[in-house]
């Protein structure tokens, strides 16, 4: 799904800021009818999570409705107009002027209606969404679970299974957009470096047969021309010379510019930031462009104070710009699809992201259910056709931690590792584990080894010379029994920011900063490893169990984004070449 673009042929509107909202505790709203007006009860803010805008909100996992007005502009009329809700958790329902359009399930990708037919243009039109935020066991990520081994979520408020607060609401921008009635509805675009050279094989999808002809440049004079299909689709190639690649020091980006064009008349047009850069494995050993790369980075989480998991061009810049300080190249969009609007921003900074679906902390009943699997699928394919043009994603990693020992895991994440493969055969494809690997079912089927780890912390609580040692040596022995390249995408330590020991005690800062320190020194000088991303980079909201105090301290900055010791430690080691 293309993101909205004002241009030349389409036309856009913003529908953010204040929208009503009603609580819908028993969930029964349309039989009340608020599908025609909701209750006026307060105004709330899109996007952003509901949770922290009001008290009483906080512990509300029920459905919320928002309703707007806006009056469409005259110019609209003899378009097609499109309503696309960036991301909402977690299935959510939308009336236009009463009529019902549509539904989409799950909380991180977006979804849009095609709404011509049921808008007036140039007059007021009224815009229900009704976001059902409910904690279930067959939900992406899943909550409520009964038959947890491994993970210790259970019996934490909310009832959710895996350590992120289950931020409700529309999360994402609302866009109000038009476009002519043939228009382009996907390019999808695959580079091949070669020599002195690249190739990029490009296919544009039209809604339809298109009886004109289709215009896709990518620079002066590299351009190609070609007509649709009767299923509306255009093939071709371009050959750029000395292409300028996409880097982490120059994240250059060509700007692909596709047209539809009528006799001399241009009726839709695209615009398309495309990286040309190559990501590789040889042998044990990750390539960006024929250099050697280590990932050095964090997992993070769309997480702030009042937003929520609302996008928020601010918090974004903000992270990006303590990523670079640190001197992180890289992280993990733990644990669900991010924003667009953060993904594009990682492609002009120059940032490489593993791009995590939200499957966090399956468990037996998960790889037995077809609901799930389904719903697991439709994520992927929706993902990744969302965000298979960004340079910044070098891998996607189709799980978090769960229970994978179970003989069902096997065949499970298999079958969706076939799947993500077949719709991306370009990228690396992982899956972070998090049990014995004596024990694990999952990671053979996998391009890389991705672990969790937290030898010093949960294991060897407080004895860091021991955690140190027993990292050493699992390391080791996961390599020797799957011979393929290692990722350590979670190692960290909880500290509370201004809490000193000497010596060194867990939840101090000293303790972290140790930690992360020395076991990233471990991690980096295996000469089968490709990363360590320390766990967290941020401080974020949990649910509450006796084991958080309101947040997860695991950041290397607070929640408002402050540098704890740690991250003044990790900054030297990944700028050493600055002296
Ligand atoms: C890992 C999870 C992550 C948690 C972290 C922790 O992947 O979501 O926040 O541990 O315990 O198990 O801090």
């Amino acid at each position: 799904m293309l993101y909205p673009q004002l241009n030349g042929q389409r036309m856009l509107t913003e529908l953010n800021g204040f929208w009503y909202f009603a609580v819908d505790k028993d969930n029964n709203g349309e039989e009340q009818q608020w599908q025609y007006g909701i209750p006026r009860e307060r105004e709330i803010a899109v996007p952003a999570s509901w949770n922290e805008q009001f008290q009483d909100l906080m512990y509300f996992f029920e459905t919320g409705w928002y309703e707007t007005s806006v009056e469409i502009p005259a110019s609209y009329q003899s378009e097609l107009v499109w309503l696309r809700v960036g991301a909402a958790n977690y299935i959510s329902k939308v009336w236009v002027n009463g009529q019902y359009i549509g539904s989409h399930e799950g909380a991180h990708l977006p979804f849009e209606f095609e709404i011509s037919q049921y808008v007036k243009c140039g007059q007021k039109n009224t815009i229900i969404v009704s976001v059902d935020a409910r904690i279930k066991s067959d939900r992406l990520p899943p909550g409520d679970v009964e038959d947890e081994q491994i993970i210790g979520f259970k019996g934490q408020y909310p009832n959710n299974y895996y350590d992120f607060f289950p931020y409700g609401g529309i999360n994402r921008p609302v866009y109000l957009y038009s476009t002519a009635h043939t228009y382009i509805k996907g390019i999808q675009v695959q580079t091949d470096v070669r020599e002195k050279e690249a190739v990029l094989t490009y296919q544009v999808q039209l809604n339809q047969a298109f009886a004109g002809s289709v215009h896709v440049q990518l620079a002066e004079g590299i351009a190609d021309q070609g007509v649709a299909d009767d299923e509306g689709i255009v093939k071709g190639q371009l050959t750029i010379e000395q292409p300028r690649l996409w880097g982490l020091e120059d994240p250059f980006l060509y700007s692909l510019q596709v047209e539809l064009l009528k006799k001399e008349t241009c009726v839709d047009s695209y615009r398309l930031d495309i990286g040309i850069r190559e990501v590789e494995l040889i042998g044990e050993q990750l390539y960006l462009n024929s250099q050697p790369l280590f990932l050095n980075g964090f997992g993070l989480h769309e997480d702030f104070p009042v937003l929520g998991k609302g996008m928020n061009h601010a918090v974004i810049a903000k992270d990006m710009n303590l990523l670079k300080w640190t001197g992180a190249n890289s992280f993990r969009t733990s644990h669900y699809p991010y924003s667009e609007e953060f993904l594009q921003y990682a492609d002009r900074q120059g940032m490489l992201v593993i791009g995590e679906t939200p499957f966090v902390g399956f468990v037996r009943s998960h790889y037995q259910n077809d609901r799930i699997r389904r719903q697991a699928k439709k994520v992927i394919q929706e993902m990744i056709v969302r965000d298979r043009q960004h340079p910044s994603i070098i891998a996607w990693s189709l799980a978090n931690e769960g229970d994978t020992f179970v003989a069902e895991a096997g065949p499970f994440y298999k079958e969706l590792y076939d799947h993500a493969k077949a719709l991306d055969p370009s990228r690396l494809i992982t899956a972070v584990n998090c049990v014995d690997i004596e024990e694990d079912q999952v990671l053979q089927y996998f391009d890389f080894i991705s672990l969790n780890r937290y030898y010093g912390w949960y294991e060897q609580a407080g004895r860091l010379d021991e955690g140190c040692d027993m990292l050493s040596k699992k390391l080791d022995r996961c390599f020797e029994v799957f011979q393929k390249p290692i990722m350590i995408t979670e190692f960290g330590a909880d500290a509370v920011a201004g809490l000193h020991t000497d010596p060194p005690e867990q939840f101090s800062e000293e303790y972290q900063a140790q930690m992360v320190l020395r076991q990233y020194q471990i991690i980096a000088n295996k000469p089968y490893t490709i990363g360590a991303h320390i766990w967290a980079f941020a401080d974020f909201k949990t649910s509450q169990t006796p084991s958080r105090v309101i947040v997860n301290r695991k950041g290397l900055f607070t929640r408002d984004r402050q540098p704890k010791l740690a991250a003044h430690y990790i900054k030297s080691a990944w700028n050493k070449h600055d002296g």
